[in-house]
């Protein structure tokens, strides 16, 4: 029976974990440290409009785009709170161009997670919601060696959870393990995150895309046959759908798995040095693949599930097309030049 107190999400994973008599608690660890430190940056991007912490901090990160301070904030608050938990061997972040490995003086354990500390962090400004992602996995070098870029390296199928944390109207903790989506959210007065949304399942087909359409005249034209597809009249699969972009991955996704959709990112011509788009694989789209996949929908490059890609590089960009499975499945249709209008 539900508490009439709330169920934190530690409090849920205890129950889940139940089913799981092997499970050590290293990751219920990992995640109440993780949980803390988005607790932290939840505090300072509230308060970013009020202080001088806003604004940019004056140099690029290794992709060439202006790091913001709150960028930077957020990321040394997880790399600190999370290198003494004893439970990882390394971490990666948007925001550094190699492979982070725990510092000598903490114990390492044998999980590693990789993060983007503050997504979409150019709508701070103009309080758009932005967000934090995750994804952790088991490492494959044995213990007790150093851990190598193969351990960062996996396949998203090989996640053991992901998930995101969103600082909007509310700030929200949405996370699998591999037994479902389940959703937090943030009760300031009391400062936890409690269960408001348990077993999240996206609807199997949507009403609305979520796409850059100012980057139209720079796709190829079964990108564009896509979007055509989801504006043109048709009673039975009620469209036109409803266009909707926040130009915040975390935000625009959240939105999506709750009411359905399908959230576009594809390749285009604009950026000679970003052929496939602008999202990286290892910590923007694996870890919402996987949480995707959980509530019943899909994630593709436009010719293969997104979780089967074999990873090459830390920061590799690639096409996403996530959301409502029957949206997904049409769109990848089109990108294979099998869709019909
Ligand atoms: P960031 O990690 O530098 O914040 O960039 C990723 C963001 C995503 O949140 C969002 O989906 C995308 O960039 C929007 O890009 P664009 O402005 O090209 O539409
Ligand atoms: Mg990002």
């Amino acid at each position: 029976m539900p508490s009439l107190l709330g169920t934190t999400v530690i409090e849920h994973l205890l129950t889940t974990q139940k089913a799981h008599p092997e499970a050590t608690g290293a990751f219920t660890r990992l995640l109440s440290e993780l949980i803390v430190a988005a607790k932290i940056i939840s505090r300072e991007v509230n308060k970013a409009g009020l202080v001088d912490i806003l604004g940019y901090a004056g140099r690029e990160n290794i992709q060439g785009e202006q790091v913001q301070k709150l960028d930077e904030f957020a990321h040394r608050t997880i790399v600190e709170r999370m290198a003494h938990t004893g439970e990882l061997c390394a971490m990666a972040s948007e925001e550094d161009p190699d492979i982070i490995p725990i510092p000598e003086r903490f114990p390492r354990g044998n999980y590693v997670l990789i993060f983007d500390p503050l997504d979409g962090s150019s709508n701070i400004d103009v309080n758009v919601s932005i967000g934090t992602i995750f994804s952790i996995y088991r490492r494959v070098t044995p213990m007790p060696a150093d851990p190598t870029l193969e351990d960062i390296l996996q396949k998203g199928s090989k996640q053991v959870a992901a998930g995101y944390f969103v600082y909007g109207s509310s700030s929200m903790m949405v996370y699998t393990s591999g037994s479902g989506v389940h959703g937090f959210t943030l009760l300031p007065s009391i400062g936890e995150f409690l269960l408001s949304h348990e077993n999240i399942k996206i609807p199997e087909r949507g009403r609305t895309f979520s796409v850059n359409e100012g980057n139209y005249n720079y796709w190829s034209d079964e990108v564009k046959k896509i979007v055509s597809y989801f504006k043109t009249p048709d009673r039975e699969t009620k469209r036109p759908y409803t266009g909707r972009y926040i130009g915040s991955l975390v935000a625009d996704f959240h939105r999506n798995l709750l009411h359905g959709g399908i959230f576009m990112y594809p390749p285009d011509k604009k950026d000679p040095k970003k052929p496939l788009g602008k999202l990286r694989l290892m910590c923007e789209c694996n870890p919402l693949s996987f949480v995707v996949e959980q509530a019943g929908g899909y994630a593709s490059t436009g010719f293969q599930s997104i979780l089967d890609l074999e990873p090459k590089e830390l920061h590799q960009r690639v096409p996403l097309y996530i959301g409502s499975k029957e949206d997904v499945l049409i769109a990848e249709q089109f990108i294979k030049g099998e869709g019909e209008s």
